[in-house]
């Protein structure tokens, strides 16, 4: 593991760490913990790639987006044919997901937060900083993906909340993509346990178990899958009888944001008269997560769709609104409380950063997933929530902290706040993806 690294040798470590992880035009997430194409990963993996080859980025949305299904749905995992099925679990077949995926292309079949047209706005704003040669290029190629990210957000907004509520339903823990965070306790545990026999080949590759979901949780995991497959997929079918179903208030305002980023993409791909469109919705999503605030408790709750009822936890979707936008007075207290003693400002963190639950909350595990421990592509959300928000000395903070904490441990999956031990999978791609975003403000200052 890479330590006390100077940020010249962090970018070249960073930049190994994509290159090691690349498939050509695809990326692990991390050489055999996650050997397959994962969604969101991959949009914050292509910002990285950007900073290296913005054609290369462009091509990993590509390879991604041709595994979107036809109603739009761009799956969780895209399975690599080439490696071993058994080196990950839950495999294609678990998924049944033949006649719905492309032919020929073996995919999970949920979802995961839309990152994606915000790492294309991004890409084309470090192309047109470093490569002006090549933003041609990039514009053509957004022309190209408009039209695929326009159907992702669409069946986002249609399928998974036909209601217009502004708010996104999600299915499965794993579609928040911050999987056994105690936002979903809960609901979770009303879900029954799968009888099947359980692989955990995530369990061999870890050095302890305790830093990833537990069997229970993977059990009623894999009993949503199983009752998913029971429907054969049917969307209108599981938004009414699933029996885990979530609006999700983080997923949401990743939604919000990139429906901004898409409607500024709508008139690159000369589509202007869409953009309106887009920047309707986000506002939809934006009114919805300011129905979604506690005021007694501070923060965005996310609601069980099963009894009607907030989820009373604080993580760190507390802070959706800043990834979203939101007004003055919002994001004020928001900052504050991102800063103060539950969040980045406890006094027994070893770096400033967001934990992905409160230090303060009983259920505050420092290494176990996403119970406690720092995850830099949340933190480069926040961050890049707040630059666009104007709290530009706020998200400066992250940027710096989260590159002491980076040359210190490397390119690790996760972090414990309280240790700052790096955990998980020591080559993450999407890590290294948001330091070379980070590295390279560092050089523009
Ligand atoms: C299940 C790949 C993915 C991330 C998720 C993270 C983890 C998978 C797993 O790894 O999830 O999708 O096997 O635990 O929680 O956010 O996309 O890095």
């Amino acid at each position: 593991m890479a330590t006390g690294l100077t940020l010249d040798q962090l970018r070249l470590d960073a930049e190994q760490v994509l290159r090691s992880n690349d498939r050509g035009n695809w990326t692990r997430p991390s050489p055999r913990l996650y050997p397959h194409q994962w969604s969101w990963d991959s949009a914050f993996i292509a910002i990285g790639w950007a900073h290296l080859d913005p054609l290369r980025a462009i091509g990993e949305l590509r390879s991604l987006l041709e595994a979107q299904w036809e109603t739009g749905m761009i799956p969780h995992i895209a399975f690599d044919p080439d490696v071993d099925l058994s080196a990950y679990e839950p495999g294609p077949n678990r998924w049944a997901s033949a006649g719905h995926a492309p032919p020929e292309r073996l995919t999970s079949a949920i979802c995961q937060p839309p990152v994606h047209a915000i790492a294309l706005g991004r890409i084309r704003e470090i192309t047109v900083q470093s490569r002006p040669e090549l933003v041609a290029h990039i514009d053509e190629a957004i022309a190209e993906l408009y039209p695929k990210l326009e159907r992702w957000h669409r069946w986002l907004h249609e399928v998974r909340d036909p209601d217009g509520t502004g708010l996104i339903t999600i299915l499965h823990p794993w579609e928040s993509g911050l999987d056994n965070s105690p936002r979903w306790d809960e609901p979770l545990n009303a879900v029954g346990q799968s009888t099947a026999c359980l692989e955990r080949p995530d369990l061999l590759e870890v050095s302890n178990s305790d830093e990833r979901p537990t069997n229970t949780e993977y059990r009623r995991y894999m009993f949503l899958l199983e009752s998913l497959v029971a429907l054969d997929h049917d969307q209108s079918a599981a938004m009414e009888t699933h029996p885990f179903r979530a609006a999700d208030v983080f997923f949401s305002a990743i939604l919000a944001a990139a429906d901004d980023a898409l409607s500024e993409l709508a008139v690159i791909a000369h589509h202007p008269r869409s953009a309106h469109s887009h920047r309707t919705n986000a506002a939809l999503i934006r009114k919805a997560l300011e129905h979604r605030w506690d005021p007694e408790l501070s923060a965005c709750l996310d609601v069980d769709l099963r009894t009607g009822e907030a989820l009373r936890s604080d993580t760190i979707a507390t802070f959706a609104p800043l990834i979203s936008g939101c007004d003055l007075d919002r994001s004020a207290i928001l900052v504050e409380r991102l800063f103060g003693p539950s969040y980045c400002g406890s006094p027994g963190l070893k770096w400033q950063l967001p934990p992905s639950n409160a230090v303060t909350s009983p259920s505050f595990d420092s290494r176990a997933y996403w119970r406690g421990p720092q995850w830099a592509p949340i933190t480069w959300l926040l961050w890049w929530g707040l630059s666009r928000g104007g709290h530009g000395r706020s998200a400066e903070r992250l940027r710096t902290s989260a590159l002491d904490q980076l040359s210190a441990v490397g390119c690790v999956e996760y972090v414990d706040p309280l240790t700052g031990d790096g955990l998980g999978s020591r080559s993450q791609s999407w890590t290294a993806a948001v330091a070379l975003d980070w590295l390279a403000q560092e050089s523009s200052k």
